[in-house]
């Protein structure tokens, strides 16, 4: 079993955090580090540490993300103007916590998606 973070707390509702939608395959909640006017995170309720760890039996959750992804988009009005959704890997991802998760992100132009290369 892979091992859980903080972020299986949040979906048990044992730390607290701003949900904004919830079913038996995902939750999404709002980042506690925001870095847009709407930056929404967006998880499978089972952990799967990263997009390293995917396996075809992931296929249905994985779509899913966008389904609910969209959905949240509508609801938090920034779907006409456009957002950004991101899923970091690893240590050059950037990614922090190793619970699989997409960020939704608008409200805003975001720029650029990459600092230039260096
Ligand atoms: P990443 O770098 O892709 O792994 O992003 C992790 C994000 O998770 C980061 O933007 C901050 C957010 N985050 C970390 N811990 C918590 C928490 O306890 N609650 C909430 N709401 N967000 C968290």
């Amino acid at each position: 079993m892979p091992e859980e973070t903080i972020f299986s707390k949040i979906i048990r509702r044992e730390v607290p955090a701003t949900i904004l939608f919830q079913d038996d395959r995902v939750t999404a909640f709002r980042d506690i580090n925001a870095k847009a006017p709407t930056h929404i995170l967006i998880i499978p309720n089972k952990v799967i540490p990263s997009t390293n760890d995917v396996t075809p039996e992931d296929e249905g959750v994985l779509g899913h993300l966008f389904i609910v992804a969209a959905k949240l988009a509508k609801e938090q009005g920034i779907a006409r103007d456009g957002y950004r959704l991101i899923v970091n890997c690893g240590r050059h991802g950037g990614q922090e916590v190793y619970h699989l998760h997409m960020h939704l992100m608008g409200g805003r132009p975001l720029g650029p998606m990459l600092m230039p290369a260096g």
